[in-house]
């Protein structure tokens, strides 16, 4: 079994001056947007790069003061995705930009239209010139993708909170895109310690930017429960009331988390909620009695080992109080999934781990939902559908990568979470002053380099329902830390979930990520300045 062998803490926090070296000049940007390998043709820089994306040079689209971002009918579901766009414009341009409903547009605009695409539930259509933009997809999520897109194909400065002098230009381009993977995640670990509502919703809108879908939020582990259970408050009051370190925690309340929902809903964007189990459960058992064989409740945990506490199996109340906790989180959550946890579960005696996470699924159906897990629920009598997430490093010999031939066995799906690329908690390098390395250390083309659907025998394309960067918190405790260890990998690994696998590579993408720098900037993300990174050649 792999451990998690990591120091207890990091010291300084992540500062933003990190000296960049230039790497070789063989690339030129064009036009402040594109980069391109010299006397080819330039290629706007998207990131994730769209199926398909022809540039046209011969025409280019405008924004000016009188533009308008026209909605054609059917409008209703269209509009607020118009909205969205109109207030990122608005903001940086200083323009009007109406949203309106009314008639047809001319060269200065910006239509939005459902229609079909041809482009699944999530793509989009994109083409800009000199008749204007014209953005159509079959649903409101692939309009918010391709808005996305655009934002991306604007200069960088229209992410600024001021307003920016123009101008505002879109270089001509037809873009047919889609997803590969339905599921584009990240994880952010809220237990070891707790991040505010303000601070998700700031990592929901970075994570927008790259088109993931799919935030897990890993709501309770030994060092804090986060969600307000009402029929078992002091899960939140007392098993939330600290974190890693002693500090003072946290909990949503429901409202809280309503608006969490709501405001991921607005982006397109779906949560899993994960209360981690059998093991990852001293916050539990340190808050009721009952729930330990002993009867005896632990004291509240501050430190990061893993793999001590257990719920107790043989005991009925585990199954009423699992019951209650899955009920009223699955009646907040929209989405078909609920996510058990199941690693690490140390302390429990294998064959207990089975008949638990046997149970525990049954629950999870009879609320109505598909059961996500890490890799080891595999070794559960897991039912098609239900989800197992890969987070071993595929060097062979794990035993993570025969769980994920179980699980396909089984008609599982895999999400992959392979700890030596995509944990966004894995430290960059030695001197990362954040983070672990106890799957080693993970630079940002470590993080790129590799693919979901290739990574582990037996387990293909057909079979990986998507990608996840998970973000364990033992050393981050505010905004600034979560940017600086998901800022410049994360959008790595959505390309991956994005992209065609063809095509890919990493010196094509580093000049594509640099771009990404100014917009980073301008957004305020504080993000690792790696050498491995052109940033000077793209500004
Ligand atoms: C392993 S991998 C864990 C977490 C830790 C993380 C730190 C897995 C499913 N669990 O409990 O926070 O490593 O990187």
């Amino acid at each position: 079994m792999i451990g998690c062998w990591w120091r207890e803490a990091a010291p300084a926090r992540a500062g933003r001056a990190i000296a960049v070296t230039a790497a070789a000049g063989v690339l030129m940007l064009t036009g402040g947007q594109g980069v391109a390998s010299a006397g080819t043709e330039a290629a706007p820089a998207v990131v994730p790069a769209p199926a398909s994306l022809k540039t046209v040079r011969t025409t280019s689209f405008r924004l000016t003061p009188q533009s308008q971002i026209v909605v054609q009918p059917p409008a209703r579901e269209a509009l607020p995705v118009a909205s969205y766009l109109a207030r990122i414009l608005r903001r940086s341009t200083g323009y009007r930009l109406p949203v309106t409903t009314h008639g047809g547009h001319d060269g200065h605009d910006i239509g939005l239209q459902l229609a079909p695409t041809g482009t699944g539930p999530e793509g989009y259509r994109l083409d800009a010139g000199d008749g204007g933009v014209e953005l159509r997809a079959g649903t409101a999520a692939g309009l918010f993708h391709g808005v996305q897109t655009l934002r991306q194909l604007l200069p960088a400065r229209v992410e600024k909170a001021t307003e920016q002098p123009g101008p505002w230009t879109v270089p001509g381009v037809r873009i047919t895109d889609q997803p590969r993977f339905a599921w584009r995640g990240a994880m952010l670990d809220v237990s070891r310690h707790f991040f505010s509502v303000a601070e998700v919703k700031r990592y929901i809108d970075q994570l927008a930017l790259y088109k993931v879908n799919t935030l897990h939020l890993h709501l309770a582990d030994d060092q804090g429960w986060r969600l307000a259970i009402d029929s078992w408050p002091r899960l939140a009051t007392y098993g939330g009331s600290t974190e890693v370190g002693g500090g003072p925690g946290g909990y949503y309340t429901k409202r809280d988390f309503a608006e969490l929902i709501d405001y991921a809903a607005d982006r397109f964007m779906t949560i899993v909620p994960e209360i981690d189990s059998p093991g990852h459960t001293n916050a539990a058992l340190a808050s009721y009695a009952e729930l330990n064989c002993d009867g005896q409740a632990p004291p509240l945990y501050t430190g990061t080992s893993v793999g001590f506490s257990s719920l107790c199996v043989g005991k009925e109340i585990t199954y009423r109080f699992l019951d209650d906790v899955i009920g009223e989180i699955t009646a907040q959550t929209p989405n078909r999934y609920y996510h058990v946890g199941g690693d690490e579960a140390h302390s429990t005696p294998h064959e207990d781990y089975v008949t638990f996470i046997n149970r525990e699924q049954e629950l999870v159906h009879a609320h109505g939902k598909r059961m996500v897990g890490w890799q080891e629920i595999a070794a559960a009598d897991a039912a098609p559908g239900s989800v197992a997430q890969y987070w071993n490093t595929a060097s062979g010999s794990e035993p993570g990568t025969e769980l994920a031939r179980t699980a396909v066995a089984k008609r599982m799906k895999i999400v992959m979470s392979p700890a030596n690329r995509a944990y966004l908690d894995m430290q960059y390098d030695p001197d990362t002053p954040l983070g672990l390395h106890w799957a080693g250390y993970v630079e940002v083309q470590d993080a790129y380099s590799w693919d979901p659907a290739t990574l582990v025998d037996g387990v293909g394309e057909d079979d990986v329902l998507g990608v996840e960067g998970p973000l364990w918190s033992e050393t981050l405790d505010e905004s600034p830390d979560i940017e600086f260890m998901a800022f410049p990998r994360l959008p790595g690994l959505a390309e991956l979930g994005w992209s065609p696998a063809s095509g890919r590579s990493w010196d094509e993408y580093r000049f594509r990520l640099a771009a990404q720098g100014p917009r980073w900037d301008a957004l305020g993300i504080n993000y690792y300045r790696s050498p491995q990174v052109p940033w000077e050649e793209v500004r």
